[in-house]
């Protein structure tokens, strides 16, 4: 009976331990939260430290989490520290109960690991960013504190009822309390989703109250034969709803029309300016359809989107600001664009300076830019990958040279000039698809921005090249559909395809990997034929 007993004493007692830490742990998130929106809503923990991490992953690992969890790996990464978070608190209650002190200052280390993370972050705005995770840490530490103190002594049994034990709180008053700092934990909760909230409500009604004009140059029509009538093949315009999204951002910044603000200045700007956003919209604009893609995109892979794209010539500004491209003497040789969650991108200013549609859009497929896609304004540059042209929520164009500044991805070991390479996909059919014998229709699309493709060849197995039939030419700047008709056989089957650009050089089959300037190779599909 004594032993039983015993054992449900030590039972009870790890699981109030646990049960203190845990909301210990919650009482931190839940103060940190309102004191982030209270002074940058990206300053709390859970944001810093998943941005930290980011910022740290080798580019191998971010390729894993790319290929694996695809677009969740960010909700992937948040519950992974959470989950982290919560094995480290009940460790840290349990052993609280023995060690008060100790187990409190655990959680104030925790703090200082939050706030470290928050100051190491490239979007860091000052020392005000790590008091999320510190005014956190201290109320974990007092909550624990508290709670440990009230927890059942350890040899004593835990006391019943209304009585109480030698040094804890009586049974009743440890709930009272778990269920106090509970409530309490769970209000300063509220108050930050209230406060993150109506930042986030303005940037909605910012986005639906706007009204985009018309452009001053309108897309060329898309010719009808741009579209080819085959199930499974990408569509020429990729909805917005559908466009791959790839970026670092753990929260999708919530830009306020109205307060937003473009600067350009640096090497060779010989008048810096501030745009506001009314001011670029009442300048002529130019839509364009134009295909966007990523350098981590595998050999066949998804990371490529087609959209009609509403902007600002970039061009214009710069000349107006007094940039000229180094063939014309400019000093500058790269431009550096910064959005407001300070991720930085470079491009060579010759490229955005020689005639290609290079702009500040303002629209994707006729609304607004989605806040997932760069709301209000985000850069695009046709035939340059996205991580060195494409930044979202932009804010800050610095003219410099390449000698002088690394961006994000560069200081990663990814290339500094990253054109786009030719590559053809086949959408369908599927890998391991099982189509009946006859006629198998398989097609897909192929891109190279700024050469166009004139010409898509597919084999099956080891045989002959075929010429695929081409949809129309919709311009160099976009992908093109293909699809070629075989007459399957029962069997095994590779299908490879390839493509040739404007240029005349056909796509290389030689294999390479995303990192360091963009995979090449040939696209394959094995299908079985029964
Ligand atoms: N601010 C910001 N802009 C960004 C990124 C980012 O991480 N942060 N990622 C870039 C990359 S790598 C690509 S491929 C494109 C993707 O644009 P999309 O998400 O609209 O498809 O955005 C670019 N712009
Ligand atoms: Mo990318």
């Amino acid at each position: 009976m004594r032993r039983v007993s015993s054992l449900r004493n030590t039972l009870s007692r790890a699981a109030q331990g646990a049960l203190a830490g845990l909301l210990a742990a919650f009482t931190a998130l839940a103060v940190a939260e309102p004191v982030a929106g209270l002074v940058r809503p990206a300053s709390g923990p859970v944001t810093v430290v998943g941005g930290a991490v980011i910022d740290r992953t080798p580019a191998a690992v971010k390729e894993f989490a790319i290929r694996n969890f695809g677009e969740n790996d960010k909700a992937v990464l948040q519950l992974g520290i959470l989950v982290l978070l919560s094995v480290i608190a009940v460790v840290l209650g349990m052993f609280s109960l023995r060690h008060r002190r100790s187990g409190a200052a655990g959680v104030l280390l925790l703090g200082f690991v939050g706030a470290a993370a928050a100051l190491s972050r490239p979007d860091s705005t000052g020392t005000g960013d790590a008091l999320p995770s510190l005014a956190g840490a201290v109320a974990g530490t007092l909550t624990l504190y508290v709670l440990a103190s009230g927890a059942a002594p350890s040899g004593a049994p835990a006391s019943e009822g209304g009585e109480t034990g030698a040094s804890g709180w009586s049974r009743r008053g440890f709930l009272t309390a778990v269920g106090v700092s509970a409530v309490a934990a769970a209000s300063a909760r509220a108050v930050g989703c209230f406060l993150s909230g109506r930042q986030g409500q303005g940037a909605v009604a910012s986005r639906e109250g706007l009204v985009l004009p018309e452009p001053a140059s309108p897309a060329p029509a898309v010719p009808a034969g741009a579209w080819l009538n085959v199930p499974g093949i990408s569509p020429f315009t990729t909805p917005s709803r559908d466009f791959y999204r790839v970026d670092t951002a753990l929260d999708v910044p919530e830009v306020v029309a109205s307060t937003w603000r473009l600067r350009i200045h640096g090497k060779g700007v010989t008048r810096p300016r501030t745009y506001t956003f009314q001011q670029l919209l009442v300048r002529p604009l130019i839509e364009r359809d134009i295909t966007l893609t990523c350098v981590s995109n595998e050999v066949g892979g998804p990371y490529a989107g087609t959209a009609r794209w509403l902007g600002v010539p970039l061009a214009d500004l710069l000349r107006e600001a007094g940039v000229r491209p180094p063939s014309q003497g400019g000093g500058a040789d790269q431009l550096v664009a910064r959005s407001v969650d300070a991720m930085t991108f470079g491009s060579p200013v010759e490229d955005v300076m020689d005639g290609r549609d290079a702009m500040l859009a303002v629209g994707m497929n006729g609304e607004p830019l989605p806040f997932d896609h760069g709301f209000p304004v985000r850069m695009i540059v046709p035939g340059l990958y996205g991580y060195v042209s494409a930044c979202k929520w932009i804010t800050d164009i610095e003219l410099t040279t390449f000698d002088a500044y690394d961006p994000y991805w560069v200081k990663r070991n990814w290339a500094r000039r990253a054109p786009v390479k030719t590559q053809a996909r086949i959408d369908t059919p599927r890998p391991f698809a099982r189509p009946s014998a006859g006629t198998v229709t398989i097609a897909g699309v192929a891109w190279a921005q700024r050469r166009g493709i004139t010409r898509v060849e597919v084999r099956i197995d080891d045989g002959p090249w075929h010429d695929a039939d081409l949809a129309a030419h919709a311009g160099v700047d976009t992908w093109r559909q293909w699809s070629w008709p075989w007459q399957a056989t029962p069997g095994g089957h590779d299908i490879t395809v390839r493509a040739t650009d404007g240029t005349g050089q056909v796509q290389t089959e030689q294999r390479a990997r995303t990192i360091p300037d963009g995979a090449s190779g040939w696209h394959s599909v094995f299908v079985t034929v029964p």
